[in-house]
């Protein structure tokens, strides 16, 4: 490890239940977005922007894909000698009889040897599925200029959504003085990003006696924080300001797609400062054929256009056949729609066919509607 001392880990090991057919066969960070990245291009390209070479990711479901994806971090700039990034499945213990990790802090604690083999003075514990761009380095600064024993990446969220998060006060000094993970009843609007930087040998011994407490979840949220404040631990708040999106649904998945359309969207992908490195797709420049009429959209490499696109965001290798409208919605890679078919308000999932004049979503409904099974049309 070079710089900073700090090794991350990733945890991508949620089942996204939520985004249904898409999580079938693909973990939630393996999710394709924005017509060219998948959702952990986010979380390692900051990982490398800020200068971490150590990165782990945590996976429990279909992580062969993702595993094939990541590659040892080639994309990232990250596979030199003594960096990398590694794709940790869970582990089959003796004493546990199953082979999924229990909590978050499970899948820490399971990969305690895997982070000692660093001796990593500094532990940043990152989410798989947020979309955002973050200087980990930075937070670490402030972790130190605080001299604290853990620190929290912090975001204001809209009160009526405070209840989905984890929520704190911090005093004047920004030190965390009451948390509670997802309270019915929130008393602020401070959420937490679940984006964590611990002193290693600290949260090593909180794990260590976590792992003995048969009354525990093993849950970052749930079990570590509260006891670390138990404790009196010093835990201060760090204020992140910025487009962050956590794509837990199809509904949330479309919106964060469709905020690329926003010309002053916050996310800015274009900042040569600050690059979010993916895979580079071997395939055809798109083409427009000659009656395509096409507004405000993403058009990726590979795409065949030959119908009207309006307000869409269309990845890698998707097609539009003459006469077929595309209207609000996102085409995943692969997707296809045939001649005459109007696809509105909808997520096409990868390489899924909408027949001929087949008619998929409407205009006034209230949820976007994943079409991930072949729609038959004329024959
Ligand atoms: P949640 O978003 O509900 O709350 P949680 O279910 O604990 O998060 O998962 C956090 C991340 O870890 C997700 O990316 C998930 O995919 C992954 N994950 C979950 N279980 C895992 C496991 N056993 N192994 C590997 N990966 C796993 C958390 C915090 C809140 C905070 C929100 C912000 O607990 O306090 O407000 O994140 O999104
Ligand atoms: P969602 O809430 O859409 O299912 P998340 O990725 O946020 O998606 O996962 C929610 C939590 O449920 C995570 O902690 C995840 O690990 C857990 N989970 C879901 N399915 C399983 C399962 N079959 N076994 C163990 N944990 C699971």
């Amino acid at each position: 490890m070079k710089q900073n001392n700090m090794l991350a880990m990733i945890l991508a090991g949620g089942r996204g239940s939520r985004l249904h057919e898409l999580t079938n066969k693909v973990a939630k960070p393996a999710v394709s977005y924005g017509g060219k990245y998948k959702i952990i291009d986010f979380p390692i390209s900051n990982c490398a922007n800020s200068g971490i070479d150590v990165v782990g990711v945590l996976t429990q479901y279909e992580s062969i894909q993702l595993n094939s994806y990541v590659a040892a971090g080639r994309r990232w700039g990250l596979d030199a000698r003594d960096s990398g990034v590694y794709v940790l499945p869970p582990r089959e213990k003796a004493d546990v009889d199953l082979n999924v990790y229990r909590g978050t802090a499970d899948a820490i604690s399971q990969n305690i040897d895997f982070i000692d083999s660093y001796s990593p003075e500094y532990l940043l514990i990152l989410s798989g599925d947020h979309i955002y761009k973050m200087n980990y380095a930075k937070m670490l600064a402030y972790h130190k200029e605080h001299d604290a024993d853990a620190t929290i990446a912090v975001i204001e969220v809209p009160m009526r959504e405070a209840s989905r998060f984890g929520i704190m006060n911090t005093d004047e000094e920004g030190r965390i003085v009451e948390f509670q993970e997802k309270p019915a009843e929130p008393k602020s609007n401070l959420a937490s990003m679940g984006i964590y930087i611990f002193n290693w040998k600290l949260l090593r011994k909180m794990l260590t006696a976590d792992m003995k407490d048969p009354d525990s979840s093993h849950d970052f949220g749930k079990d570590i924080i509260p006891a670390m404040l138990n404790d009196g631990k010093k835990l201060v708040a760090y204020k992140f300001k910025g487009y962050w999106k956590d794509v837990g649904t199809i509904d949330s998945l479309w919106e964060a797609n469709m905020d690329l359309l926003d010309k002053n969207n916050e996310l800015d992908l274009n900042d040569s400062t600050w690059k979010i490195y993916t895979e580079d797709a071997v395939a055809l420049p798109q083409y427009i054929g000659p009656d395509a009429e096409i507004d405000r959209a993403f058009i990726t490499q590979g795409c065949v256009i030959e119908g009207s696109v309006k307000n869409s965001v269309l990845f890698t290798g998707a097609r539009v056949g003459a006469g077929a409208k595309i209207i609000d919605s996102v085409l995943m890679p692969g997707a296809e729609v045939a001649e005459g078919a109007v696809v509105q308000r909808a997520l096409v999932a990868d390489n899924v066919k909408i027949g001929k004049e087949a008619q998929v979503g409407s205009a006034d409904s209230e949820h976007i509607e994943l079409v991930s099974k072949r729609v038959k049309g004329v024959e």
